[in-house]
């Protein structure tokens, strides 16, 4: 790692599977992002249990993701990339900047409104995002890429640095989100006015990195569009097929208008063919890379993971714990 580079984090939760919004959204610029950029990845399974969940079954799940993640272009040789809970500096910060949020900031963040009502509420739920606050700040993170649905979880993440800055220093720097243009919200192939998601009951909603060919083909077919059958990109009349030109153009890297252009006139039924077979050579390598992985291999890096993050954020915690008053005696 160079000092002159500036510092990327991101985190992904190991619930349910990973899916192509996740990806489009958020996963192609981590990738793409370790070229030029000291990067930090977290799997955040300290976030995800905030919602229920099968110890047994989630250690598990916490495995598969990270397997997911490598497979997708993660390199832990180029990343750090850990478990966020094998870090308790994430966890130190966290209670530092809360008793720095005010509760009435906390009380108007959507993703907390909509899980308290599908999930129940808890304490855990309440200060997730002052928690992800101290993901980024800790590693004193530049950007933060993301996709559009953590735009608010971002905003608050800078007011918390600004505010601390003023009471102790100049610690952080102010993150900036990275947000794609296109594909920052990948919307549910069977309500395309909702975002894709992972907890969402109907599986057919989302198609998932790992889903076979066969798989991908039936949902991309089976996805709600309009009865009017000219492809046009218009988020207000044609929401499910603005959709799927967005997941083609982000599964081909060609723009949307391109696409209009060779699609318009030949009917749902071709312009869905094509869109699934975008999807479907995108995600063979990655299913691929997927099948290749060893769970021990996997889980030692991780392993190895975690001990250089702990290094590294504990030199920061130190300052931190400097600055707060808060040092070894
Ligand atoms: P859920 O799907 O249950 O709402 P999540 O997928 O939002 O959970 P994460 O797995 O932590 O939660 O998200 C990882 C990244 O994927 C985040 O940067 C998030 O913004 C992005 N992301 C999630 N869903 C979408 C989507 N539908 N479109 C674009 N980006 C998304
Ligand atoms: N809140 C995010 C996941 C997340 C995250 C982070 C993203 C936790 N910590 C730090 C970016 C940076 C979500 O729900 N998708």
């Amino acid at each position: 790692m160079s000092e002159d580079r500036q510092t990327v984090f991101s985190g992904l939760q190991p619930t349910g599977n990973v899916h192509i919004g996740n990806y489009l959204g958020a996963l192609v610029n981590w990738v793409k992002l370790q070229d030029n950029y000291d990067t930090i990845y977290c799997v955040v399974d300290l976030h995800a249990i905030t919602v229920n969940y099968d110890p047994a079954e989630y250690q598990k799940e916490r495995l598969e993701a990270a397997k997911v993640l490598i497979a997708t272009g993660i390199d832990p040789n180029r990343s750090l990339f850990y478990f966020q809970s094998q870090v308790p500096q994430h966890a130190e910060l966290s209670w530092i900047l809360g008793t720095m949020t005010p509760t009435g900031v906390l009380n108007r963040m959507t993703q907390f409104k909509e899980k308290a009502e599908s999930a129940g509420s808890n304490l855990g739920l309440y200060s997730y995002p002052v928690l992800m606050a101290a993901d980024i700040l800790l590693y004193r993170a530049n950007l933060v890429p993301v996709g559009d649905d953590q735009r608010q979880h971002l905003e608050m993440t800078r007011d918390l640095a600004e505010r601390f800055n003023n009471r102790f220093g100049e610690v952080f720097p102010i993150p900036e989100a990275l947000i794609p243009e296109k594909t920052a919200r990948v919307m549910s192939l069977t309500d395309p006015t909702a975002k894709m998601s992972k907890s969402a009951p109907n599986e057919k909603s989302r198609v998932l990195i790992l889903d076979s060919p066969d798989v991908i083909r039936k949902k991309i077919k089976s996805a709600v569009t309009d009865s009017e059958p000219t492809v046009r990109y218009d988020w207000d009349e044609k929401p499910g097929i603005s959709n799927l030109l967005e997941i083609m153009s982000g599964c081909t890297d060609r723009s949307v208008d391109d696409l209009v252009s060779e699609y318009a006139d030949s009917g749902y039924g071709v312009f869905k063919e094509a869109v699934a077979e975008a999807v479907v050579t995108k995600l063979a390598p990655i299913r691929s890379a997927y099948q290749q992985l060893d769970d021990r291999e996997v889980a030692r890096l991780m392993q190895k993971g975690a001990l250089d993050a702990r290094t590294r954020a504990e030199g920061f915690a130190q300052e931190i714990r400097k600055v707060t008053g808060l040092s070894a005696p």
